[in-house]
């Protein structure tokens, strides 16, 4: 830090925020200015733009007005527009643990900081409030009891997912507030392991003798079978959101858990684009299945299943069949019985028997009839129905006229879909019914509001060739949870101090509120927009692409493109969707005749969830899956607003998913997204330390000659001016005291002191509070 005799103002530091009205560089502005010869003489490292927009770092050789020369590492001299410069942290910070420590804060100093770090294997840095977590992609030696159990005593103090796991455990303790754990990021950045960290370390606090501790680590391996698979962007990616609430009792023992999902993506069930596959379970079950088993399933290899062998069988170091035994061991763990068991990979296995289900063409109006083969039989027997009856389901279709139930001959395509829509239908229901199990099995007894944490993996924001209903629901539901981001980060914080008069220069940052408008407005939002077009009969995605337009035009982000396609600008960038299908599976309706196939079925959980569905439908009948999620996320943030919020961040450093590669640009662009430079400068001008003046002088009076009760602003300043706490270093609003970092320790200190050794001055207290 010696190298740097003078302090960067917050506002100078950034290419963005400096104003360009002065002729010296930017970096040099204003009241930079009197170490102009300082650091020429010293000959400071600085970083340059190249055409490409990254960043190089030289000395500074001499510098005019306008250009600069700077001395290259390869020992080349360049001279340069000195607005192309921005000031190099010294040597003394290289890699320093918070971006914080900084002295410049700026783009390139934040990556080089991180590359840094990354390269290093330190793959966790602070960003003031904030956790990142750069995806090492390999196996990085910072897990295990022995580092659970050093961040449980603080004797490592350095990033790390335990030591935000123990802050949240100790507040909550402390506080009697839940806590949550949200963790955001980009596909593949990382999210559902930064998730399973976490919950490594909460398991590691122990439970009672429930065992339920050893259950909450299991509850991962069923989720990611089921809900997990590979996608373009991420071999394992989570295909649903999840929040899982694991709470404590008054002795800081687990004693319970409960596991929210959202909206599982269905279509992949039956459809997966080029690379990718369904979800892990079916071929785990196909290739790791006892042969007992695989005789009772009639089960063959993946390859000769229609809905797996579309395009991609395998996952480069996945071996399916040993995922499966470590899949029956957490489904026993978790108390799901043997004869449950066998009832769920029933199903899985009648789902792959009816993707190849057939259909041949019989007479002159192109009518279907379903092919007797093996598949139907299985399939059937799966289900537990007889043959004719499902034949007829996938053939025909009932239309309820006021006379008769009239049965209709379908076409090919219609009977095609009926058949799909059942198989979705069916695999979603299991896996719902899966985590009402898991949680049926961890709730232990009575859990107390205020005792819990959560930990928030919801999906993340996805950008692939052909965007669709899945992709604007995962990119709403991230939209959501960013607001919640930026509004902790820096929203609130810098609302506060302006309304409590607080001398405070206001940080810029890009709000997504216009945005979630687009989404969310009652009535001309997309989601009501979509609802109504998928109620409403003779519309079309193009109705609906019509209608959004009308509606939204005037909306910022939203911008339509030919045909039924329109563009949204997210935070994390512009997609382009496209509408067809769009409004078949917002109404995500179910044929009244499947319902009565699988009610009239044998198979216990077939019947289960066509009579769960009846229920549903009763209970919200006209409800769509747009309409549902967002229900669901306000719920969700609804939550998250009582809870006192841990933020981590995962960063994902490169697009092919390998360990020791680190593309600036695809970093900075997510740093940008999430405005994490905005947030480390809220925070490093910030005053995290803020009590009314009641509160202060109340705590501190003790320390003050003067009245606290009849004067208790004098008081506060009297104190603060007796421990010689500088007045950059706090701020008085109309209601509050705002201190920076560590300015009342001293205060702290001296009241223990006080309060310990010092009766006199405590009679005096009590007699000023009398
Ligand atoms: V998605 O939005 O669900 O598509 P995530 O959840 O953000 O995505 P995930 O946690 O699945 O990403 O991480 C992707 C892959 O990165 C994992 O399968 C691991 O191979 C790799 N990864 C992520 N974090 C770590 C880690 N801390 N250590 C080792 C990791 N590997
Ligand atoms: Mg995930």
């Amino acid at each position: 830090l010696d190298e740097s005799p003078y302090v960067v103002s917050p506002a100078l530091e950034d290419k963005q925020s400096v104003s360009s009205s002065a002729s010296l560089p930017r970096f040099l502005n204003s009241d930079l200015n009197d170490n102009f010869d300082y650091f020429i003489k010293k000959k400071l490292r600085v970083w340059r733009q190249l055409q490409n927009g990254q960043w190089e770092s030289g000395h500074i050789q001499s510098i005019s007005t306008e250009m600069a020369s700077v001395l290259l590492k390869n020992g080349s001299v360049v001279t340069v527009s000195a607005e192309d410069l921005l000031p190099a942290n010294p040597d003394v910070l290289e890699g320093v643990d918070d971006l914080m420590e900084l002295s410049y804060l700026n783009e390139p100093s934040v990556l080089y900081n991180l590359e840094y770090r990354y390269s290093h294997d330190l793959i966790y840095s602070m960003s003031g409030p904030v956790l990142i977590a750069t995806n090492p992609f390999k196996n990085v030696e910072l897990y295990g009891n022995d580092y659970v159990t050093a961040y449980r005593q603080k004797l490592l103090d350095s990033p790390h997912v335990y030591s935000v796991a123990n802050t949240a455990y100790n507040e909550m303790m402390r506080d009697g507030i839940n806590q949550a754990i949200i963790i955001s990021g980009e596909s593949g950045s990382g999210k559902t392991e930064t998730a399973n960290v976490a919950l490594q370390y909460l398991e590691s606090l122990g439970g009672g003798n429930d065992g339920i501790e050893l259950q909450l680590m299991q509850t991962s391996h069923v989720l990611e079978a089921f809900g997990n698979a590979k996608t373009s962007l991420n071999d394992n990616s989570s295909r649903f959101g999840k929040s899982i609430a694991v709470y404590f009792n008054d002795a800081g023992n687990i004693c319970g858990a409960k596991i929210q999902t959202f909206l599982l993506e269905k279509s992949r069930v039956v459809h997966q684009a080029r690379g990718e596959r369904s979800y892990h379970i079916f071929y785990q079950l196909c290739a790791g299945a006892p042969s007992a088993l695989k005789e009772k399933l009639n089960l063959k290899a993946a390859s000769e299943y229609k809905y797996l062998n579309q395009s991609c069988l395998g996952v480069n170091n996945v071996d399916d069949a040993q995922m499966f035994q470590i899949l029956l061991k957490a489904l026993s763990t978790l108390s799901i019985s043997k004869e449950d068991q066998e009832h769920v990979f029933e199903v899985v296995a009648a789902v792959l028997w009816l993707g190849n289900i057939s259909f041949q063409v019989i007479g002159n109006e192109n009518h279907v009839e379903v092919v007797a083969d093996e598949a139907l039989s299985t399939a059937a027997s799966l289900i537990g129905c007889r043959c004719e009856d499902l034949m007829l389901a996938l053939s025909t279709s009932k239309s309820h006229t006021e006379k008769d139930n009239v049965a209709k001959n379908l076409i090919l395509q219609q009977a095609i879909d009926k058949r799909d829509e059942l198989a979705k239908f069916v695999y979603a229901s299991l896996f719902n019914w899966l985590v009402y199990k898991i949680n049926g099995s961890m709730e232990k007894g009575e859990l107390q509001d205020g005792r819990s944490i959560s930990i928030l993996d919801i999906y993340g924001f996805e950008s692939v060739q052909k965007n669709s209903l899945e992709q604007l629901f995962i990119n709403y539901a991230s939209e959501r949870l960013h607001q919640h981001f930026i509004r902790h980060l820096l929203k609130l914080q810098q609302e506060e101090y302006d309304l409590d008069g607080i001398d405070w220069t206001n940080v810029e940052y890009r709000d997504n509120k216009d945005c979630l408008d687009l989404f969310e407005k009652r009535q001309t939002g997309l989601i009501s927009l979509l609802g109504e077009e998928s109620r409403l009969s003779k519309t079309s995605n193009l109705t609906f692409a019509e209608k959004l337009n009308q509606h939204c035009k005037t909306n910022p982000c939203f911008n339509r493109e030919q045909g039924g396609a329109f563009t949204i600008r997210h935070y994390a960038g512009e997609v382009q969707y496209n509408s067809i299908d769009f409004l078949e599976k917002n109404r995500d309706s179910l044929h009244s005749d499947i319902t009565g196939l699988l009610l009239s079925c044998s198979g216990q959980l077939p019947h289960l969830f066509a009579s769960n569905h009846v229920d549903d439908t009763s209970v919200f009948p006209q409800r769509s899956v747009g309409t549902k999620l967002k229900a669901h996320l306000f719920k969700l943030m609804h939550q998250l607003e009582n809870s006192t919020p841990h933020f981590i961040l995962c960063i994902k450093p490169n697009r092919k998913q390998i360990p020791g590669m680190f593309e600036k640009e695809l970093v900075l662009k997510q740093l940008r997204c999430c405005e994490i430079l905005q947030v480390v400068r809220i925070s490093r001008s910030g005053y995290p330390t803020r009590l009314t003046h009641q509160e202060f002088a109340e705590r501190y009076g003790i320390l003050s000659k003067f009245d606290i009760i009849q004067d208790p602003l004098s008081a506060s300043v009297s104190v603060l001016q007796q421990f010689g706490i500088q007045p950059e270093m706090y701020q008085v609003g109309y209601t509050r005291l705002y201190f920076r970092t560590g300015q009342n320790d001293a205060l702290e200190e001296a009241r223990k002191q006080v309060l310990q050794g010092t009766l006199e001055v405590q009679k005096c207290f009590r007699c000023h509070q009398a």
